[in-house]
């Protein structure tokens, strides 16, 4: 009787310990998949300029801008495909460019400020 209890309690204690196990090891590994992806290629907007100013792309491709100006900018495409609105100081536009092409874009309220983002399949 007692010596039942104690191979239930101890396969039922080796179960936990099983999943616990796992549970660990695929958080473990999940933060690394994360990081594995590459990072998303960057345009600074800095002292009224993009920067970089012409950037090439593969398809599929997501580009972030951020404004680091205390001015407010726009990051608007000639062809309008794609637009942001006005960033404020450290705001964020994205855009994913599916299909190639050379993409002209400039800032609205500072019509000088330019750039162009080739996509092209490697
Ligand atoms: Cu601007």
């Amino acid at each position: 009787m007692s010596d039942a209890f104690f191979r239930n309690t101890t396969r039922l204690l080796l179960g936990r310990a099983a999943l616990a196990l796992l549970l660990s090891a695929v958080c473990a590994v999940h933060p690394r998949l994360a990081a594995a992806a590459p990072p998303a290629p960057t345009v600074d907007i800095s002292k009224f300029a993009f920067g970089p100013q012409e950037i090439t792309v593969a398809p599929g491709t997501k580009i972030v801008w951020t404004n680091h100006d205390e001015t407010p900018h726009t990051v608007t495409s000639q062809d309008k495909s794609f637009a942001s609105k006005g960033l404020d100081t450290d705001d964020k536009f994205e855009h994913t460019f599916a299909s190639e092409g050379d993409f002209k874009y400039a800032c609205t309220l500072h019509p000088f400020m330019t750039g162009v983002v080739h996509v092209r399949k490697p």
